[in-house]
């Protein structure tokens, strides 16, 4: 057995499915896993509105040098306290006529924000759908006042109501919703992508939301790709005492007792199969931890098998080596050099792997 093996062995992981699993099987224990997230980690979400309206704010059909059509739309729906609103950037190459969708859960309201390499992306005959996670709820402490925490009702919090990555994932399903209802987007190419904290957001969004053809999840770190037993960097306690509002009050319970969790991020990745998923890391993002993100590729690698698909398609007895990109199969892994970042080596990673 190789050190890596022999790494994995000793985290002591459940495993991503119990024995006796088949395919026929799968749909079912997948909701039962999806429930268990829900109480455990990231907290329910209410269900989806009945239907989403849509308004054009701004639209310029000349932009990023002729080459796109950028439109600003208000995506609203019905809640139980109203209306609730929020703003998505739709960009669409024009030499495409049935663009592929990469759903981009932005830190920022500007399209072209920290991470956003939109020229590229439509060069490569990528459409864009993109909005701000604080638009839909405030990435901060704000005692759920804000945004559409502040729409549904949190009065009977058992601890597992949804914290906020779920909201913004719950966001993202949202405006799947409005893509549903454009005939110029090819429906079935339609991805969720994000980093860091809003990598963990795809990743859960992804889980949940089956109409997403596949999923980007970089430098996602603790709570998101990692496995949580063990791992270096941010651990649970570290996490939920800057960010408990991230997660369900549930998850809180876990602190310095991730051994006790019910579940394994592994689990959650699992949940992608057979569906593409991408995963990037940075050899000196140790607080996210790519060891750990790794191994959770491996483990759910036997899901995408189960399945009947090619998942990791890389020797899984060892951690891959800087500059190593791995995308024959269903799970793809990209490690570069650097830190902690959604750089242009992670897009281009993206762009590439979600066109074969
Ligand atoms: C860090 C946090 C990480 C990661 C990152 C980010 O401070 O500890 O889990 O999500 O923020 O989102 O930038």
């Amino acid at each position: 057995m190789t050190d890596f093996q022999l790494d994995i062995k000793r985290r002591n992981l459940p495993p991503v499915f119990p024995e006796g699993m088949t395919a026929g099987k799968w749909p079912s224990y997948r909701q039962e896993l999806l429930d268990l997230f829900c109480r455990e980690e990231y907290g329910f979400a209410p269900p989806a509105p009945k239907g989403v309206r849509a308004k054009v704010l701004s639209d310029d059909q000349i932009a990023w040098a002729g080459k796109a059509h950028h439109r600003q739309v208000s995506v609203s729906f019905d809640t139980p306290k109203g209306e609730f609103a929020f703003p998505v950037d739709i960009v669409l190459p024009k030499s495409e006529r049935n663009p592929p969708i990469i759903v981009y859960i932005s830190f920022t309201p500007y399209p072209c924000g920290k991470y956003g390499p939109i020229e590229e992306l439509v060069d490569q005959k990528y459409g864009l759908a993109i909005f701000d996670n604080n638009a839909i709820t405030l990435d901060g402490d704000d005692n759920f006042i804000g945004g559409i925490a502040a729409m549904y009702d949190r009065a009977d919090d058992d601890g597992s109501l949804w914290g906020k990555i779920s909201m913004w994932a719950w966001g993202a399903s949202r405006v799947m919703d409005y893509l549903q209802t454009l005939r110029e987007v090819d429906k079935n190419r339609i991805y969720v992508v994000g980093h860091s904290r809003l990598g963990k957001t795809a990743l859960w969004c992804g889980a949940q939301d089956l109409r997403f053809a596949g999923v980007g999840v970089n430098n996602s770190g603790c709570g998101g790709m990692a496995i949580t037993r063990n791992k270096l960097g941010e651990r649970v306690a570290d996490i939920v005492h800057v960010f408990p509002y991230w997660f369900c009050k549930n998850y809180h319970k876990y602190v310095n007792r991730e051994h006790e969790l019910p579940f394994e991020q592994s689990m959650l990745a699992s949940l992608i199969a057979p569906r593409p998923l991408a995963v990037s890391n940075a050899e000196e993002d140790i607080w996210a931890d790519p060891v750990s993100e790794y191994m959770s590729l491996v483990e759910a690698h036997k899901a995408y098998q189960l399945l009947g698909t090619r998942g990791l398609v890389a020797p899984l007895d060892r951690f891959p080596d800087v500059g190593t990109k791995l995308d024959n199969g269903r799970i793809a892994y990209n490690l570069r050099s650097g830190t902690h970042f959604m750089s242009r080596h992670d897009w281009l990673f993206y762009m590439d792997y979600f066109k074969t």
